[in-house]
């Protein structure tokens, strides 16, 4: 998928890995304040917004977290443009949530085209190769009959079932040191093919910025947890310098929320 972005866009902010749900509260309050001043003229949700979504027949008994995160995003979608990528932990989120939040359905991965530039926008698991349980699991759960299935079952069912993937996960994640972090190879494979030198993506957590060779980088959104002892929380900023013949280079900055 290819989004050129309209000329008249001038600032873009990205933000990923909120995991909202009822037992952050501070991350929500922080998220909603936001969205409401936020003076970019696009937001793009990386994916995990959510920690975890169940199918969107759960819009009609969502937790209070999600309520509230639904009407702020609709007050978002209806002042600015704003994209939701599916994650790992809410890859079930569907049409209903789009409408419900009046957003774009972004694929994963996604190529923007903004300031004469091509930037590549993805979640990030499905680069983390090396994790090759995990890979196969990503595989697994993208398929239609796994998806048919995993809908088919009442919402209570698919909750702990949910509930039981995750604790597996944290489990696996314990009982190894091993850190699976997105595979450099795997990003610059992505970037050629999508003829770009720059990615973004969520996912693991550790904000960085790492230059994958001389012209190409890897921007990693941090995670927002304003509930921890240590609150984190940032939005990567882009933004178009004045245009004219020459247009100047694009700016990037982490913003406090
Ligand atoms: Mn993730």
């Amino acid at each position: 998928m290819e989004l050129v972005a309209p000329t008249r866009w001038k600032t873009l902010d990205f933000v990923s890995d909120l995991h909202l749900q009822d037992s952050s509260p501070r991350t929500l309050q922080g998220f909603i304040g936001y969205l409401d001043k936020t003076s970019a003229d696009a937001v793009f949700v990386l994916g995990d917004l959510f920690e975890f979504w169940i199918g969107d027949d759960w819009i009609e008994d969502p937790q209070e977290a999600h309520k509230m995160c639904f009407e702020a995003l609709a007050r978002a979608g209806a002042r600015l443009n704003l994209y939701l990528m599916r994650g790992n932990r809410d890859f079930l989120m569907g049409p209903r949530v789009m409408r419900t939040c009046q957003a774009h359905d972004l694929p994963d991965p996604t190529t923007l085209v903004f300031g004469g530039e091509r930037i590549v926008l993805s979640h990030g698991d499905g680069l983390c190769t090396s994790d090759t349980r995990y890979q196969a699991f990503r595989q697994l759960s993208r398929s239609v009959a796994w998806q048919r299935d995993f809908l088919s079952e009442p919402l209570v069912g698919r909750k702990n079932r949910m509930m039981g993937m995750r604790e597996q996960s944290e489990a696996n994640k314990k009982a190894t040191t091993t850190f699976f972090d997105v595979d450099n190879q795997a990003a610059l494979a992505l970037l050629h093919a999508r003829q770009s030198r720059t990615l973004v993506h969520g996912h693991t957590h550790r904000p960085d910025r790492h230059a994958l060779s001389a012209e190409h980088v890897r921007w990693v959104l941090s995670d927002w947890d304003l509930d921890a002892d240590t609150p984190r929380a940032s939005v990567l900023r882009l933004s178009a310098g004045p245009g004219g013949a020459t247009p100047a280079p694009l700016r990037w900055e982490r913003l406090a929320p």
